[in-house]
């Protein structure tokens, strides 16, 4: 299907407000309406968006449509039920998710289950669904039911994307940040330095993916690691919870901007603990960059400042290798929580690994190089430094 086709068809029924959280799987329709749409918000987080779109019905009587990938349903399991359930204010909106992890089509560990459950999960919060045909002019009535449907019940409707049904639409207007230096390189910049002893806490997307290249072309292993796979805004709160147990291991969080935008309240939470060995970098690229390089609000705003004004002590901002290896000594010397914004350039080279272990792999060996066993194995207390 053509995106223009299905977004003029939106048009047509009254949608002119949109947002959400970009997705790979949506990128060509993200990229249309970046390029196109008048009102479009990119925002922090899934849960934002059915929040804006219910702002938008309210000062409207029309609906908003929001797009994210079914990662994101967690994010608006409140909103949709507390919010724009018919038994509460019964607010329409016109959901597309992209369908990672479908069942039968291969795809990452962290969107298998997701995949599985995505219809079932629209169910139990009874919203009406549909899978949106390839084909446009099969699609085109079913469109048009869902906007009836809108109308009569005045309830939310999901439109599920499966992967590839969308023509490629090459995103025009790119963020493009005026720096030069690459993510991949402060990311070994940064590892360079790290001891032994430091333990890194790595967010989703590509961040995660460098962090373990980087490890594989430096002949390391991967135990200093946790590579959050999924899970995109908590990457930070796993450090925090490390780092409040551990005060005799610094914690890296290497966090991403969106990443940190999405879940903003843990960084009050983080600032609050007073953490000496807590150090958060952010790879502020101003964008999305693992999905399609969709701008960020980061770019409008002072993440530094954000932490600092949450409590953070100390920040440091760095736009190029040289200044990055200058101040690394004192941040990773630094007694209290403190945050390091490393202004990259966007993209990542095209033949970039993942992984190869599987996550549970990946957890093991990570609490194996803090002395810990999983809950279940037999002796773990005995092998325990902490119990
Ligand atoms: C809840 C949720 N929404 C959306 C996604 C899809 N997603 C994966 S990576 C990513 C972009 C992350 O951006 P950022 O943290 O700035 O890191 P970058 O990709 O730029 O390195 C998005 C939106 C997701 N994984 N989870």
């Amino acid at each position: 299907m053509q995106v223009q086709d299905f977004y003029n068809i939106l048009k047509e029924n009254g949608i002119s407000c949109l947002c959400g959280v970009p997705d790979s799987l949506l990128k060509s329709f993200c990229a249309y309406v970046t390029d196109n749409a008048q009102n479009h918000t990119i925002t922090a987080n899934e849960g934002n968006a059915i929040g804006l779109a219910a702002g938008h019905y309210l000062a409207t009587g029309n609906p908003a449509c929001v797009y994210m990938q079914n990662s994101g349903i967690g994010n608006c399991v409140n909103p949709l039920l507390s919010l724009t359930d018919e038994e509460v204010y019964n607010i329409p909106l016109l959901m597309l998710i992209g369908w990672r992890g479908e069942p039968g089509k291969h795809d990452e560990p962290q969107h298998v289950k997701q995949g599985k459950v995505t219809d079932k999960l629209l169910e139990a919060m009874g919203i009406k669904y549909e899978i949106l045909p390839e084909d446009f002019e099969t699609a085109k009535p079913i469109i048009q039911n869902a906007f009836k449907y809108m109308k009569e019940t005045l309830k939310p409707f999901a439109f599920i994307i499966r992967k590839g049904l969308f023509e490629e639409y090459k995103l025009i207007n790119k963020t493009k940040t005026p720096y030069e230096f690459a993510r991949e390189e402060a990311i070994e910049t940064v590892l360079k330095q790290l001891g032994a002893s430091d333990v890194i806490v790595s967010t989703t997307g590509h961040i995660s993916r460098e962090v373990y290249e980087t490890r594989e072309r430096m002949g390391q292993t991967h135990k200093q690691d946790f590579l959050t796979v999924g899970s995109m805004g908590h990457s930070s709160s796993i450090a925090l919870g490390i780092a409040m147990e551990r005060p005799d291991r610094n914690v890296y969080c290497f966090d991403g901007d969106g990443a940190f935008l999405m879940h903003q309240g843990a960084v009050v939470i983080n600032a609050s603990k007073k953490l000496k060995n807590f150090k958060h970098i952010i790879f502020n690229n101003e964008a999305h960059d693992s999905v399609g390089s969709q701008p960020t609000a980061a770019g409008c705003a002072n993440l530094t400042q954000m932490a600092l004004d949450a409590g953070y002590g100390k920040a440091y901002s760095v736009t190029n290798k040289e200044d990055l290896q200058k101040v690394l000594p004192e941040f990773i010397n630094d007694k209290c929580t403190s945050i390091l914004e490393v202004k990259v350039k966007c993209g990542a080279r095209p033949d970039l690994g993942r992984p190869k272990e599987k996550p549970w792999e990946n957890k093991k060996l990570f609490m194996s190089n803090l002395e810990q066993t999983d809950f279940f194995t037999e002796g773990r207390f005995a092998n325990s430094l902490m119990y």
